[in-house]
């Protein structure tokens, strides 16, 4: 039946252990040639580029190559904010050379007790900066954002959307622990929906970036303008930019890690309950399926991804190889018990998979054979946790983060 294509198979979710099939992953040390890949250099120069590479074509599309130099202004500033414990920066950073409307606003909140410079925990947060503290002085957003965004009203935020996220980010523990913190509305780059790229940079920069939009995606969009932060970062004089931690959830914490990737300058990198696309295992079948993110998701990736969805061993990549493009950076992947749509176990598998590139630096991955018990961390330069609860990110994950990134800092 030469040329014969069968009819495609379906692959729903699927929350049976038993029924995971095995599998087998790609090596992420066979280097082009086919030889392993050996020392930190070879890594460097060779297979690094190659599997960065890969996902460009297999998964995200394009990462832009041209710089462009973003220019900024500072909307607010209090010296005094939150009851004095920190300075409050709302700085609006212009993305387009000539278009002032092609922006995103970042917040921050830098600690007052300790003397600058601070390490930083930068992330985008989901429907706005007004939701990540219930501080009444944070510039309310008037983007798009989802309709069950707390408080939203024909799809803009309004004053009842103040503060509806503060549990994800815990403001005064992170000023405690000395870390400043930086935040963005992932929707300024692009507007999380299937026509979003019409509203977003995709479009509004394609040709100062030279890069049409369908040769990348949404992630790509979020995580490119993740880097454009750091730009300014690197600028702002109370922030220590050798010392940026990103941090993404869920669907942020894909282009977070995508972000961590493309590059170097995010000094270490936190997902949190990335799943599937981020750092859980698409071969395994567990929890959501590629075919089903693809489906749900159709801007999320690249065009080219969709052709897995029923083939994903013909995949040349899968999430270790993402993890591995983090090394030597100190690598924080996280999972919930009762996260079972982002595969904890395949998270924490390919978080295992990938300490084989940072043996190559001789730091010191996970070692441990089998995921540990709740509330327990495993690791050293890759560390990893299953906390008991539901898919979010709560005090105990923060505690975690800043604890890692103290010790990885110092
Ligand atoms: C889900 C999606 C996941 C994850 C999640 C989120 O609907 O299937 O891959 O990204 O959204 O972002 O909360």
């Amino acid at each position: 039946f030469a040329g014969f294509k069968s009819q495609a198979q379906t692959f729903p979710s699927n929350n049976d252990e038993s029924k995971v099939a095995a599998y087998t992953l790609p090596d992420v040390l066979k280097m082009p040639n086919g030889k392993q890949c050996a020392n930190s250099r070879e890594w460097m120069q060779v297979q690094r580029p190659y599997i960065f590479h890969l996902y460009e074509e297999n998964q995200f599309g394009r990462f832009p190559s041209k710089k462009i130099n973003i220019r900024y202004r500072l909307l607010e500033t209090d010296k005094n904010a939150l009851g004095g414990t920190a300075t409050r920066k709302q700085v609006r950073i212009f993305l387009h050379p000539a278009d002032s409307s092609v922006y995103t606003d970042l917040l921050l909140y830098i600690p007052n007790q300790v003397k600058g410079p601070v390490p930083v925990f930068l992330g985008y947060n989901f429907s706005g900066n007004h939701t990540v503290s219930t501080d009444n002085n944070i510039i309310l957003g008037n983007r798009w954002v989802p309709s069950r965004a707390r408080g939203a009203v024909n799809n803009r935020a309004t004053e009842a959307s103040r503060g509806a996220d503060t549990a994800s980010w815990q403001v005064s523990t992170i000023l405690v622990k000395g870390f400043a913190i930086a935040t963005a509305y992932y929707g300024d780059l692009e507007p999380d929906t299937a026509a979003g790229f019409m509203m977003g940079i995709r479009s509004s920069l394609k040709d100062v970036l030279n890069i049409q939009p369908n040769e990348w995606c949404a992630m790509g969009a979020w995580a490119w303008g993740l880097s454009l932060m750091v730009d300014y970062l690197q600028q702002d004089n109370s922030i220590d930019a050798h010392k940026i931690a990103l941090l993404g959830h869920s669907r942020l914490g894909k282009a977070a890690l995508w972000a961590g990737a493309a590059d170097p300058r995010f000094a270490l990198i936190v997902s949190n309950e990335s799943g599937e696309g981020g750092a859980a295992i698409s071969r395994r079948w567990y929890g959501e399926t590629l075919q089903i993110i693809n489906a749900h998701f159709p801007h999320w990736f690249a065009a080219k991804y969709k052709t897995y969805g029923d083939n994903v061993n013909a995949l040349p990549v899968d999430a270790h190889m993402l993890l591995s493009l983090m090394a030597p950076r100190p690598l924080y992947v996280a999972s919930a018990v009762e996260d079972t749509w982002s595969d904890p176990k395949g998270e924490f598998l390919s978080a295992k998979e990938a300490s084989k590139v940072y043996a190559l630096f001789g730091k010191k991955g996970i070692d441990a054979d089998s995921m540990p018990a709740l509330q327990q961390q495993v690791g050293g330069t890759v560390r990893y946790h299953i906390r008991a609860g539901k898919h979010a990110v709560t005090l105990y994950d923060w505690e975690q983060y800043l604890q890692f990134a103290s010790e990885q800092f110092r």
